[in-house]
């Protein structure tokens, strides 16, 4: 069970509680608990086996660590159990709907029975919700547009929360019985921003009955969803679901081909095979005798002229072999069949991070701090990029602090070589589009970072035209999370982005893609479209720690999804090359 799993059970514990009205201490003590949990660098599993004693982690006391102790060695908390017997479980999907909250989700479980979301809905529409006391009618269309966001998202995954909780899968997979390979495919492999459930792949001969068992087995899994001699289906206790199939090498990289999709690609894929005479499927790749009709056939009927790898998959199809990022039948297709693929953006390219947080805002670390782990990463450029002082509740720079700054990167410029510390600002886009700093600070910035972060519920038109005003400033170099997403959890504001970036080509001015997994804004087809406006691409990953420049590989993989090359980005120039672009006015 990873670190993850435990963090989610014990959030759901303080959930439940908090439906109860248990002691508020007790409750903060299980969130202060996730929150060590979540940050640690080691896995509790591990900890406990060497029977460490997790009462000396902070915020961490003796009933959690039991807690957390009996959930690794039975799968679960009997505390949990209890509580969830007076209150069922779906209650915190319900409480944690915009306009909810513990209270509320008593209040409607109490009253009306409600239990589920779908409970709630059926309740909204009767109209006995907004009878109810401290609801009303205007809490009744909140919770309705919470739900219908909470529907868009139900049951996806964070790409890097995905990566996390299959770990221990994987690595346990390595041990199944007759196995001599293990693969990812589906969205994941795909590295979609969010994955609905992980496709694994095992290569093994011979009955595959003994791999399923091995791997229904697994500790983590909450529940057996499905098991065959070929394909088995388990659920961790996060709500993951990791569908397994086992397949022998002969079929392994058609396998690989068929289940990493997507299906609009593979169903391309297969029309063009079709075309050339030629039968696609998760077993080969198979010329069809003269006149035969395909429905009569078998799975592996025909002559086989491909199957073990899905280089030679693609080969048989006259095809180049496609990278997964690309497989979302978006034109891809056609140029595998010429062989003219774009070359994609590779973590390598990148020399620079041009968006990161220290403690003068928000950020966990120094300034010197951030240097030294960029440095780390190798590194030639950077830009420390605090918040301007519209983001008062994070102590963002007024012009006098933003000087102040500048004195201590000159002296951490004196201590830190091989590395250019570039000055910048993430400048609130206020209101109307004005600039969050005047002028003459901006023109002392080397790099000139713009976004928005408030009043993000303004229309269309208005959002278009606050945003295209801030852009036309002379200064502006980069508009970051340009339509301030967050994954899951916030919609994109409204806004024209089409009109935003033919606008940023014509001034020159570059688009972030923001590499934090939890926004990864831009999306990848307006990266792509970025990329056929003639828009500079910036990844930046906005980190508040060093860790969080470790996050740049997520917007790589977006970048990628995008069809970005190194040309495309503005990050993958050379220090002097990207000073060159940042002088383009001049
Ligand atoms: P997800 O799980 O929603 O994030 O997305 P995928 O792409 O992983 O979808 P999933 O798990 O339903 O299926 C994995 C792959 O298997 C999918 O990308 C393509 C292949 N596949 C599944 N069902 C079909 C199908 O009915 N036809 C075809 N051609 N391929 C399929
Ligand atoms: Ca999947
Ligand atoms: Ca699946
Ligand atoms: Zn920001």
């Amino acid at each position: 069970m990873q670190n993850l799993d435990i963090a989610q059970t014990l959030t759901r514990l303080a959930d439940l509680l908090e439906i109860q009205g248990a002691n508020p201490f007790r409750i903060r003590a299980y969130r202060n608990a996730v929150n060590t949990v979540n940050g640690l660098s080691r896995q509790l599993a591990s900890m406990v086996e060497a029977e460490e004693d997790l009462t000396e982690l902070p915020g961490i006391g003796d009933s959690v660590a039991k807690h957390i102790e009996e959930l690794l060695k039975t799968g679960k908390i009997t505390r949990l159990e209890e509580v969830s017997a007076e209150f069922p479980e779906s209650l915190v999907e319900l409480m944690r709907l915009d306009g909810v909250g513990p209270k509320k989700a008593r209040k409607l479980f109490d009253e009306l029975d409600v239990r589920t979301v779908d409970d709630l809905e059926r309740q909204l529409e009767s109209g006995a919700v907004e009878t109810l006391d401290g609801f009303g009618k205007k809490s009744a269309q909140k919770i309705r547009l919470a739900i219908e966001d909470h529907r868009k998202h139900v049951g996806r995954f964070r790409i890097h929360e995905v990566e996390e909780l299959v770990a221990g899968v994987l690595e346990y997979m390595v041990g199944a019985p007759g196995v001599e390979q293990i693969e990812v495919a589906g969205s994941l492999r795909r590295r979609k921003e969010t994955i609905g459930d992980v496709d694994i792949l095992a290569r093994c001969e011979g009955d595959g009955t003994p791999v399923v068992e091995y791997f229904t087995g697994y500790d983590g899994a909450a529940r057996i969803e499905g098991s065959g001699p070929t394909k088995g289906s388990i659920v961790l206790h996060s709500g993951l679901q990791v569908d397994l199939r086992v397949i022998p090498t002969r079929s392994f990289g058609a396998a690989m081909q068929y289940f990493t999709g997507s299906k609009e690609h593979n169903v391309t894929v297969r029309t063009h095979a079709v075309r050339e005479g030629l039968r696609v499927n998760e077993w080969g790749v198979f010329r069809l005798p003269e006149g035969a009709d395909p429905a009569e056939l078998g799975k592996e009927d025909g002559e086989r002229i491909a199957g073990t790898t899905e280089e030679e998959v693609y080969a048989a199809l006259g095809m180049s072999w496609v990278p997964p990022v690309l497989r979302e039948n978006r034109g891809e297709v056609d140029l595998a069949l010429k062989h003219d693929l774009p070359r994609l953006i590779e973590l390598d390219d990148l020399h620079g991070d041009l968006q990161m947080h220290s403690t003068w805002s928000d950020g966990k670390v120094s300034v010197e701090d951030m240097v030294l782990a960029c440095q780390e990463l190798g590194y030639e450029y950077m830009a420390i990029t605090d918040h301007s002082q519209a983001m008062a509740m994070v102590q963002g720079l007024t012009p006098e602090r933003a000087r102040e700054q500048w004195k201590e990167i000159e002296e951490v410029r004196a201590r830190v070589d091989g590395i250019e510390i570039l000055r910048s600002v993430e400048i609130d886009i206020l209101k109307d589009g004005a600039l969050d700093m005047p002028d003459e600070i901006l023109d002392q910035l080397d790099v000139v970072v713009v976004s928005v972060h408030s009043l993000m519920d303004q229309d269309e038109t208005t959002m278009t035209r606050r945003v295209l005003k801030a852009i036309q400033h002379p200064s502006v170099d980069i508009l970051a999370h340009p339509t301030g997403r967050i994954i899951n959890r916030r919609e994109p504001f409204a806004i024209n982005l089409e009109e935003v970036l033919v606008a940023a080509a014509e001034l020159e001015v570059a688009v972030e893609l923001n590499a934090n997994p939890n926004r990864l804004d831009l999306s990848d087809v307006h990266v792509h479209r970025a990329k056929e406006l003639g828009v500079p691409v910036v990844i930046s990953t906005d980190a508040h720690s060093p860790d969080g420049l470790r996050n740049m590989r997520f917007g790589v993989d977006q970048a990628r999804r995008g069809w970005l090359g190194p040309d495309d980005v503005l990050n993958a120039k050379s220090l002097a090359d990207f000073k060159a672009w940042l002088g383009r006015r001049a």
